[in-house]
């Protein structure tokens, strides 16, 4: 990114285009700011239950539906859309448990916002005084609302933004600011997916409940990833050897498939959608080597190697929990002594009920 220059008299939009090819985004579109199109669905949402413990979505409702409360002269949210697939910028080791996608690469919540502040360091030079705020996912901002309004797809019954070239397989991000936008410029992308329901069928917990409708606290994302406890019982075998966030609803979509061709990719790459990966002898020693290390090694050496890292969301206590569930669910008997000798009050029951699956 050092060699980022870009030429100053041109208009916004010309900028925009500089930003889009040197920074590699997919997309980057400015539009006007408001009340989100889909605000009634995150509110009916949150009256639904469907948060789990994200108790944060549900205080972020004020700000979500009126933007301007973030800085009152913000008049225009400009969308970003970041491709996370083929891998942009790995993590250093490769993890041999089964890591979704946008998690095997370094976490994006520093890297994506970086080229945001870079960006905004070039806008501020050509519009002084004007206001810029970078957000990449934490904040409070409907962020899959302003994509869609802001044409980078349209909400795929998975409920995640989808692009008819593009797929799924990109963050979303934005800048929220006080320069203004056309109304008039952007039409709302259509809704592609027609009669298919591939992710509904495939999700194995049943989390999507409804097209464009999902039941957080089912998801396997939420389980491995947001959830501080361990997964209700009934679910466990469900999440198979997922260790960390979950692909399936969207590695098994037509319009992913399509970027996956082009890609021409092995059939035996990460994105099969086969429910448990078929590893070979060296795979499943390598995994268990990796699971022995991490039900062994302290909180502090967990941390440690996992800094910079999306991994590092889980918490090394997290990962350990999503350790015992794929031990058991794929039968890895090796680790027997390792699960026994751990020494969590939380997953007393977690750890037996791991015993008795390898057992
Ligand atoms: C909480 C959260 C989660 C939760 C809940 C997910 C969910 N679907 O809500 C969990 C932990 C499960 C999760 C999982 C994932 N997440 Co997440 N997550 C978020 C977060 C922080 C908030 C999402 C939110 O507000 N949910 C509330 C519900 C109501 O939103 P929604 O499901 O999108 O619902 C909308 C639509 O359904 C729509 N709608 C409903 N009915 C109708 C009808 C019509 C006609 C229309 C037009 C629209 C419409 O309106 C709703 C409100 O906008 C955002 C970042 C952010 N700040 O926004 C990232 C975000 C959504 N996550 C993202 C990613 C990458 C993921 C995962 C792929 C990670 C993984 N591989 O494990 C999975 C995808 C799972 C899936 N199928 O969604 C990306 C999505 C990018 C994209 N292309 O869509 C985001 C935007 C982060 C980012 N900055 O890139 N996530
Ligand atoms: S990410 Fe996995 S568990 Fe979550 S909705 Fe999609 S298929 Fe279901
Ligand atoms: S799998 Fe089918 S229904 Fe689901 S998001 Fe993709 S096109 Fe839409």
């Amino acid at each position: 990114m050092t060699d980022f220059k870009i030429t100053h008299n041109d208009s916004l939009h010309e900028m925009l285009g500089q930003f889009k090819n040197q920074l590699g985004f997919n997309q980057i579109e400015i539009g006007p700011l408001g009340t989100p199109l889909t605000i009634e669905f995150y509110e009916k949402w949150l009256a639904d239950g469907h948060y789990g413990s994200m108790h944060y979505l549900k205080d972020h409702l004020i700000t979500k539906k009126d933007p301007q409360a973030l800085a009152p002269e913000l008049k225009s949210v400009i969308s970003i859309a970041q491709s996370y697939f083929p891998t942009v910028i790995p993590t250093l080791e490769k993890n041999p448990a089964r890591v979704a996608l946008y998690a095997q690469n370094n976490d994006y919540h520093h890297w994506l916002k970086e080229k945001l502040v870079l960006v905004i360091a070039e806008l501020q030079k050509q519009f002084p005084g004007e206001v810029f705020l970078p957000f990449v996912d934490s904040g409070p901002v409907l962020e899959r609302n302003w994509a869609y309004q802001n044409s980078l797809g349209w909400f795929g019954k998975n409920t995640c933004i989808l692009h008819p070239l593009h797929g799924s397989l990109f963050f979303v991000a934005e800048i929220l600011t006080s320069l203004p936008a056309d109304a008039n410029r952007l039409e709302l992308v259509p809704d592609f997916c027609g009669k298919c329901q591939k992710c509904i069928d495939i999700c194995p917990t049943g989390a999507l409940v409804k097209p464009k409708e999902m039941k957080a606290d089912l998801c396997i994302s939420y389980l491995t990833i947001e959830a501080k406890t361990v997964a209700p019982i009934e679910l466990r075998e469900k999440i198979g050897d997922w260790f960390f966030g979950c692909d399936l609803c969207q590695t098994v979509c037509p319009w992913n498939e399509k970027v996956f061709r082009k890609l021409e990719l092995p059939a035996t790459h990460q994105t099969s959608t086969d429910f448990i990966l078929n590893l070979n002898g060296t795979e499943r020693s390598e995994l268990v080597e990796y699971f022995r290390w991490l039900l062994t090694a302290s909180h502090n050496q967990i941390q440690k190697k996992l800094l910079g890292s999306a991994l590092a969301r889980a918490g090394a206590k997290g990962l350990k929990r999503n350790a015992l569930i794929v031990i058991g669910n794929r039968q890895l008997k090796e680790l027997k002594t390792e699960v026994e000798d751990l020494e969590i009050n939380e997953f007393a029951e977690l750890k037996l009920w791991t015993l008795k699956s390898i057992n």
